[in-house]
């Protein structure tokens, strides 16, 4: 099929090579490590879509539900006539609801899967041809350019499903200024932040009883086997995910349930039984936590949604 003339699309998707990087890097140090970005091939965005459909699994919904219940209000925080670019972008649900009140002349979808961002943004492409679709495959965890847009259009980011969650402390504040720079004057983030709340909540939502979260968590180690050529064996790792509530945060680790061995490019990594590879963070916030948070880089809190159960945040941001 030919591609429609609104849609365009920029690779600029990691190299095998930095990926191998990263993981010698990461098992070779102690605790061992690999950042969660990996987890997104296209099967593991696809077992990430399944996970947004499990029960215990509330954000995906949760949030769906406060876009749709706001939809109006949101879009006259928002603006009309705005360049709307979206981080990591997940779900098709989402930003349809977002485009529908919005009408912007362009969506710059960004997101480090290829496959999943084509398939999602051609689609919007073709079911939305008066906006102007360009999608970027990025690692949007390093700097890079962003295609050009018309330097008229204010600019609205969205940064849904809570994905800020997986950025430590430190990281999520250069992340949060770097966003601030590219809405400039007069534009809005609209981000999506999982609340803090009672941890059996939480601990269901990342151990759900089909084993879903479990197959995207190893599927990392299927990654490293399928890019890399590295020999391991999977059985050998199990999948833990647990609050650690002083931290405020789901630790997610891929656990040796006995001795055992991973060999990749030329290097050797034994782990005893228990040794893990701390795969994931999901920060959770308070809607006063993480407003206070992008006020350290400058961003003002226009408004806060919540759902009645108090278990996810929208917060509309301008600079
Ligand atoms: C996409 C980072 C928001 O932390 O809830 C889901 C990823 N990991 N289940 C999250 C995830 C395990 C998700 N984020």
């Amino acid at each position: 099929m030919t591609e429609p003339a609104n849609f365009e699309l920029h690779d600029l998707k990691p190299a095998v090579a930095d990926f191998r990087r990263e993981v010698l890097a990461g098992l070779a140090v102690s605790p061992r490590r690999i950042p969660p970005k990996f987890f997104y091939d296209a099967e593991g965005s696809q077992l990430f879509d399944a996970i947004t459909c499990q029960p215990e699994y509330y954000p995906t919904r949760t949030e769906i539900g406060l876009l749709r219940a706001h939809g109006r209000e949101i879009a006259e925080r928002l603006g009309r006539q705005a360049a709307l670019i979206e981080l990591g972008s997940g779900s098709d649900i989402k930003i349809r609801s977002l485009l529908d009140v919005l009408r912007p002349a362009e969506y710059l979808p960004l997101d480090i899967s290829l496959t999943h961002l084509r398939d999602s943004a051609l689609g919007i492409a073709r079911d939305y041809p008066q906006i102007r679709v360009r999608a970027t495959c990025v690692d949007y965890t390093r700097q890079f350019a962003l295609p050009p847009m018309s330097p008229e259009a204010h600019r609205v980011v969205f940064y849904p499903g809570s994905s800020v969650g997986n950025f430590e402390p430190d990281d999520v504040r250069d992340l949060l200024r770097w966003v601030a720079g590219m809405v400039g004057p007069g534009g809005r983030l609209l981000i999506g932040v999982d609340l803090k709340k009672d941890p059996a909540r939480l601990n269901a939502a990342y151990n759900d009883a089909a084993g879903v979260t479990a197959a995207f968590n190893r599927n990392v180690l299927k990654r490293m086997v399928r890019e890399l050529g590295a020999q391991l064996v999977i059985d050998d790792f199990v999948h833990r995910a647990f609050y650690h509530e002083a931290l405020g945060r789901i630790e997610m680790h891929l656990q040796a349930c006995r001795p055992t061995r991973i060999q990749v490019a030329g290097q050797i990594f034994d782990f005893a039984e228990g040794e893990g590879i701390h795969t994931e963070n999901s920060y959770k916030y308070s809607p006063a936590q993480f407003a206070a948070l992008a006020a350290e880089v400058g961003f003002v809190t226009e408004q806060v949604w919540c759902d009645a159960e108090q278990l996810f945040s929208v917060h509309c941001l301008r600079v």
